[in-house]
């Protein structure tokens, strides 16, 4: 193994280990899903003798994540899903731990963000663990040698599940994997709260400025684009809604949105989210029509959405104006800001922390128990893309409810017959 750990890079490995571990520590205490799940796999050790290789946002809660796989008995090797959003101490914390090695490393260019991936893949793995889908495609253009030994993997977010639909579509995707974005237990709540509150709130630390009364520009109206636009009219701004699909848009409409074409959305807003998964939401006709001082932030998974190229060719000059704000000045003066790179911004941005704890202990909930379902029942699922079986969701939802102390009904015999049968009328 050649590629340096996070422990070989760093100069105080110690000092960021403790730091790295407190953080742990925090968002732990936070996860009563993930503790619940940790006790049964500490009885058990499912994953005993399986080895993970794991691509996500390497910080405190997918740290937790991680040592609760490692505690069922799993060695895992861990990397970043991109090079901006790795926690250096936490990632530190993670390699001083026996069973798991970390190579994840915030800051690193593309040549060692794939280095880092192929570090993972050296381990051997039996389960993947995507963010995105880099995984999954190393393995497939690279390392085709291991899809034997692979019973399975996880992905995690939209951009990843559409990857590897379309790659299922073209039959090329050669081991099984779970859909977990796709559950309710994680789309409803990560896509929704998890990016509205945590793009917002790195929105305003980056920055310093209020939402209230601004014109926020959300691009996309899918779960995470729904979720920016409930959050930023709750913090009093006029949200203005572009989409491409017309029901969606009609959707947002009807929330009380205005909808209108990324063209006339360009010379009103002053502060643009994109949301969409897709390329080229923000480009040179729109930047032309922007007002001074605008904030351009991206919340979809890769930094595609901006055309920064194009930007930077209508720039006359760049410069950083405060940690994590790009300037970019037109020849005819005007500023236009943009956050993290163009990179998903609640988890790029410098002071970003990513989701809230308590949606990510819903959506690594769901990891964990659909990592042990690929073990236990691995002969069910053959290659191509599978929905997390809707008993593991209500599991993890059954075990949050109990951890918050709220009571639900249940179905009477007579409820459940009525609800299965055809033959009651009026
Ligand atoms: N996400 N992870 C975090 N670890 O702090 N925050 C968000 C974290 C995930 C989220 O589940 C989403 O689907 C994905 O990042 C996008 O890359």
């Amino acid at each position: 193994m050649n590629e340096p750990t996070i422990t070989e890079q760093l100069e105080a490995p110690a000092t960021a280990r403790e730091s790295g571990r407190k953080k742990i520590e925090w968002a732990r205490q936070h996860m009563p899903i993930m503790n619940a799940v940790a006790g049964e796999f500490a009885e058990d050790r499912p994953l005993e003798g399986e080895t993970v290789a794991m691509a996500m946002h390497v910080e405190a809660k997918t740290a937790v994540l991680t040592e609760v796989l490692a505690e069922a008995g799993a060695t895992v090797a861990i990397t970043g899903c991109n090079p901006l959003s790795t926690h250096d101490d936490v990632s530190a914390a993670l390699d001083d731990n026996d069973a798991i090695t970390s190579y994840a490393k915030r800051g690193v260019d593309e040549e060692a963000y794939y280095a880092a991936i192929e570090a993972t893949l050296e381990h051997e793995p039996t389960i993947t663990v995507d963010d995105g889908g880099d995984l999954v495609m190393a393995i497939h253009e690279k390392h085709p040698e291991l899809i034997e030994s692979i019973i399975g993997g996880c992905e995690e977010t939209t951009t990843g599940v559409h990857r590897l639909r379309a790659m299922d579509d073209d039959g090329a995707l050669r081991y099984p994997m779970f859909a977990v974005n796709d559950t309710p237990m994680k789309r409803l709540f990560d896509n929704v709260h998890g990016t509205g509150e945590a793009s917002l709130s790195s929105i305003a630390m980056t920055t310093n400025l209020s939402f209230a009364g601004k014109n926020v520009v959300v691009a996309g109206y899918g779960y995470c684009g729904k979720g920016v636009a409930k959050k930023a009219k709750g913090q009093n701004a006029h949200v203005i809604v572009t989409e491409v699909e017309p029901r969606r848009a009609l959707e947002a409409y009807m929330e009380g949105y205005e909808v209108c074409s990324m063209a006339d959305a360009a010379a009103k807003g002053d502060i643009f989210v994109t949301t969409t998964g897709n390329r080229d939401v923000i480009v040179e006709e729109h930047f032309e029509r922007m007002s001074d001082g605008v904030v351009l932030a991206n919340a979809g998974h890769f930094n595609v959405e901006i055309d920064l190229d194009a930007l930077d060719g209508l720039a006359v000059s760049r410069q950083e104006v405060r940690d994590g704000v790009e300037e970019f000045e037109m020849a005819d003066g005007r500023r236009i800001n943009v956050l993290a790179d163009g990179r998903l911004v609640n988890l790029a941005a410098p002071v970003a922390l990513g989701h809230p704890i308590e949606v990510m202990d819903q959506s690594f909930g769901i990891q964990a128990v659909s990592v042990r379902e690929l073990v236990e029942n691995a002969d069910a699922y053959g290659p191509g893309v599978h929905e997390v079986p809707d008993g593991l969701d209500r599991e993890v939802a059954e075990i949050k409810l109990e951890a918050e102390g709220i009571d639900i009904d249940a179905l009477s015999g007579e409820q459940r017959e009525y609800m299965d049968s055809w033959q009651h009328g009026t």
